[in-house]
């Protein structure tokens, strides 16, 4: 295994920078630049870096961290060197590594990457170091932090650990036929197979949650030109990320902005105005208008309520179960006006919690609003018992595993029947990477005693 080493920090200027290496020659490699012998185990300890070629030529006074192999992250000997966090010094540092020439750059994702592979980490704890990486907001941290405790690697786990049990069953059955085996045996694992469809049904059938946390629940925002969308964009974004302007039809694209509502990820999309136009572009801005409100986990459907309740015609088919209804410009409704809305809200159903009174020129109602789709997005992410799914590549192996599962409780031969619970065993093996059917069947087989 060759030694790699990469700066662990963002490029930039900062206090500190981390550069860390990893491999059988990354303590001859400290050695070499402190000219001193390795420091104890896990100390930190203030050391002199200087260039092996020219130990003259000093690059800075550092902490560094000895940590030999297993119990370092990747499980190989790992050292890493706290620097001071210039330029100038870490392109030194990389320099002298790089012209020592027993350690090469590391590639991305090199470092856990061979955690996992000396199983410091399983494939679904390796992807939550990413997803702690890349959490913006609260929610998705805690997240990523459950699966990288093990809470999602445990689970599917010991889903492929009860297969694997029943597998080595259905293969003894088939091996030795002739043997004393207790009777049924297809029979006798119906029902644990029953058990696992049903757990892993459950599993699945949880609306998206945690994948929605970690990609961020998408919001758009729709309804007739000059409304006010673009401006209840900028209120929501508090910046001016959309052009605000009296023309209607001034929107065209659909702008996106991330924002962080009460610890759960939002991405929030402007669109061009709902209406019959000639403009080409304008059209195509239309088009994605629409395709983005269907994709979007909620719709925010503004009117301009001073146009009184006729507005409604045009957007009546965009209100639903995840849409909210936002009459703007509050500011010029009178109070007849705004009685006539509440007849015809309450003529037509709609729920008086699916409709936000605002005025964007003002800011009255803002916060309610804030709050209602705040709560909303909760209703989509939050909640939920134990470790939730958080990705397709989970979702697409536990969706084979099942309909293995579902094909077993079908199948008509034995053969066939201990194959698709062999298929499902290694379905939930590439989700973690780590289920190896065959070490598994050698130990259970063990127990056996047949054929000894
Ligand atoms: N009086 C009033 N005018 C508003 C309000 N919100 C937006 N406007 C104005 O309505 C016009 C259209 O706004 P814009 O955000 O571009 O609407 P969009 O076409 O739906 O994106 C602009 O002139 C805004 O200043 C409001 O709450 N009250
Ligand atoms: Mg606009």
């Amino acid at each position: 295994m060759e030694t790699i080493y990469a700066p662990a920090t963002a490029p930039g200027r900062a206090a500190v920078a981390v550069l860390r290496l990893s491999g059988p020659d990354a303590g001859a490699i400290l050695t070499a630049l402190t000219g001193r012998p390795l420091p104890r185990p896990r100390r930190a300890v203030l050391a002199r870096l200087r260039d092996p070629a020219d130990p003259a030529d000093r690059i800075d006074r550092a902490l560094a961290l000895w940590f030999p192999a297993p119990a370092s992250f990747t499980g190989e000997d790992v050292v890493e060197l706290h620097l001071h966090g210039g330029r100038a010094v870490l392109d030194a540092l990389v320099a002298a590594i790089g012209a020592d020439g027993r350690a090469r750059l590391a590639e991305p994702g090199e470092f856990t990457r061979r955690a996992f592979l000396n199983h410091k980490l399983d494939l679904t704890e390796a992807e939550a170091v990413a997803d702690l990486v890349d959490a913006e907001t609260r929610a998705q941290a805690r997240q990523a932090l459950r699966q990288l405790d093990g809470a999602l690697g445990r689970l599917y786990g010991d889903w492929a650990r009860r297969l694997t049990r029943l597998l080595a069953h259905l293969e003894a059955d088939l091996d030795f036929p002739d043997e004393d085996l207790p009777g049924g045996v297809a029979a006798s694992v119906a029902p644990e197979v029953d058990r696992l469809i049903a757990e892993i049904a459950a599993h699945l059938d949880d609306a998206r949650r945690g994948e929605r946390l970690r990609e961020g629940v998408e919001i758009a925002i729709i309804g007739p030109p000059n409304a006010g969308k673009s401006s209840l964009l900028n209120a929501l974004a508090r910046r001016d990320a959309a052009i605000v302007s009296a023309i209607p039809g001034t929107t065209r694209d659909v702008i996106e902005v991330q924002l962080d509502l009460g610890g759960y990820p939002v991405v929030l999309a402007d669109t061009a105005g709902l209406r019959e136009t000639a403009d080409a572009i304008e059209d195509e801005g239309i088009r994605r208008a629409l395709a983005r409100a269907e994709r979007a986990d909620l719709s925010l459907v503004v009117l301009d309520a001073a146009g009184g309740p006729d507005a409604l015609d045009a957007v009546r088919r965009r209100l639903s179960a995840e849409a909210l209804l936002v009459l703007n410009k509050a500011d010029r409704v009178t109070e007849a006006l705004r009685a006539a809305w509440d007849r015809v809200l309450a003529a037509e159903g709609v729920p008086p919690a699916a409709v936000a009174w605002l005025s964007v020129t003002t800011g009255d109602g803002l916060k309610p609003l804030l709050s209602a789709v705040t709560g909303r997005v909760a209703a989509l992410v939050g909640g939920g018992t134990g470790a939730p799914l958080t990705r397709a590549r989970h979702r697409e192996a536990l969706e084979y595993a099942k309909a293995a599962l579902e094909r077993f409780r079908a199948a008509p031969l034995p053969e066939l029947a201990a194959e698709d619970v062999r298929l499902a065993v290694r379905a939930l093996g590439r989700i973690t990477g780590r289920v190896d059917v065959e070490d598994l069947l050698d130990v259970i087989f063990r127990d056996f005693c047949i054929g000894k």
